[in-house]
């Protein structure tokens, strides 16, 4: 049967095109269950192809000035910055997030971009005095080589360019392996690049299913990193995967982020940060907000705030900009998370929502309920990652308490305390596990220029955006220039 989308191919050395007698699959509206678009199920040969590229275009990009990569960013920026209006509104329709945040995804890309660019005149490298006369020390950075992406849906355009534009400036080249519900984003994404006029092979794009392609990428012997972000279980898989070939594997994972209120917090600041930290995107970012540690002194209190304000909180069509929350990103999100509210029911009480939304334009799409749990710590629904507006909220006596059930979970990605004590602000930056810690903020909403990544299951360790990127993604050459003409030995000859 005919599709009745556009279709769009794969874009391997430079070119669009459609491998004969590919299978294809389509994106959808998860507002409407409309399809968007349709791709192309690529195969392990495709995979092949897209490597060999970018292994071919490999030298001359790695030599090509900083500077110059720099030049070929701004360009892409400034296209994304002419079709941001376009581009945001592509993201709420097949991703569900409110346009206000569809917008946004494209804004934290622009950023990102233009912030990569400026490091191509930077990229420092450090010098260092020798033990030895007439002898010179430095090191700098160097490109890695080819680097597979493997990016989630829940930041469709931002998150493929926080690893492609840190992976170009640095000279590598890239295959991109996008989550296959949120292709036309990085579809989109790709198109910048190619308008700016990226050399054919230095920038590839693969669609298609993780454990065919996605496995096959992280394989290949010629891929010299791996950059993803995505669930527990499966960069577990790439981790072990990527470490047969010795592989640098980069994973940005999963988050059971706390907010802990404090008695002295200011109490409709919170709320609003509350709520836009557990039901922004519908919840489904890796920095959400899933658990309120609340102090006991104002539990209910809040509790009866939180209640009133979502009463005149809004779930709905995501390009209306009056809308506060959208879908889920696709049946199986809402599935998932529908799952987690069962066993939320079981487990602990529900305070508020649990419940697929019925009636008028929520019977075409994947809509629930911004749903409250009251919960001992300890509950499945407040130690696992739902990834969806679901908040469990934890009463505890004091800071100590608070900070004890904050860090015993499996994961550290991001963290949050309200308070007006100042001394207390400073003793959760020193004793929160996690990545990230906001102080009066909730824990979503990081700028590019600072590091990104969490403790524990979250990751292995290593950052994303700001410099930390740049880490990331070259490798280290130490350099000795030994200006003396003679040889000089190193701990032996030094006085
Ligand atoms: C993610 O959910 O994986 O800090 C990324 C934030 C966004 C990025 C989230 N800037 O919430």
């Amino acid at each position: 049967m005919a599709s009745q989308v556009e279709e769009f191919g794969l874009f391997i050395d430079g070119k669009w095109g459609t491998p004969t007698g590919a299978k294809r699959f389509e994106t959808i509206n998860p507002a409407t269950r409309e399809p968007i678009a349709s791709f192309v199920a690529a195969t392990v040969a495709d995979v092949d192809r897209a490597v060999a590229a970018a292994q071919a275009a490999f030298p001359a990009w790695r030599s090509t000035p900083a500077p110059k990569r720099g030049d070929l960013l701004l360009t892409a920026a400034r296209l994304l910055k002419e079709r941001k209006a376009q581009v945001g509104r592509i993201v709420t329709r097949e991703m569900g997030k409110v346009i206000g945040e569809g917008l946004g995804d494209v804004q934290e890309s622009i950023d990102f971009i233009e912030y990569m660019a400026g490091e191509g005149r930077r990229m420092f490298g450090e010098t260092v005095p020798s033990e030895l006369r007439r002898k010179f020390c430095l090191t700098v950075r160097q490109p890695k080589g080819v680097i597979a992406c493997i990016t989630p849906w829940n930041f469709p355009t931002a998150i493929p360019n926080w690893k492609i534009a840190a992976a170009l400036i640095s000279g590598n080249t890239v295959v991109l392996k996008p989550a296959s519900n949120t292709a036309l984003c990085a579809r989109e994404v790709i198109r910048v690049y190619e308008e700016a006029g990226v050399p054919p092979g230095v920038l590839n794009f693969v669609t298609g299913s993780g454990a065919v392609i996605g496995k096959a990428l992280v394989e290949d012997p010629r891929v010299r990193a791996v950059s993803f972000t995505g669930g527990v279980d499966a960069g577990r898989d790439v981790y072990v995967r990527g470490a047969q070939g010795l592989k640098m594997v980069h994973l940005e994972l999963g988050g059971k982020n706390p907010v802990i209120l404090m008695e002295d917090a200011d109490l409709p600041l919170a709320l609003e940060g509350v709520l836009f930290g557990a039901f922004g995107t519908s919840g489904q970012r890796c920095t959400a907000t899933s658990r309120l540690i609340l102090h006991e002194k104002v539990y209910d209190e809040f509790l009866g705030m939180l209640t009133d304000r979502l009463d005149r909180f809004t779930v709905g069509d995501p390009l209306d900009p009056k809308t506060g929350m959208g879908p889920v990103a696709s049946a199986d999100q809402e599935k998932k998370i529908l799952e987690y509210i069962e066993v939320g029911k079981k487990e602990a009480k529900l305070h508020r929502g649990g419940e697929k939304l019925t009636g008028g334009v929520y019977d075409r799409g994947y809509f629930l309920a911004p749903t409250i749990f009251e919960t001992q710590h300890g509950t499945r629904i407040s130690q696992e990652e739902i990834f969806g507006p679901v908040l469990s909220v934890i009463r505890v006596k004091d800071y100590d308490d608070g900070v004890r059930v904050a860090n015993d979970v499996a994961y550290g990605l991001s963290s949050s305390i309200y308070t007006r004590d100042v001394n207390r602000a400073f003793r959760a930056i020193e004793d929160l596990e996690a990545g990230i810690t906001y102080i009066n903020a909730p824990t979503i909403g990081a700028e590019v220029q600072l590091p990104f990544g969490g403790v524990k299951n979250t990751g292995n360790g290593g950052r994303e955006a700001g410099t930390a990127a740049i880490e990331e993604f070259t490798e280290v050459k130490t350099v000795f220039v030994d200006f003396s003409a003679k040889l000089q030995k190193a701990q032996i000859d030094a006085e």
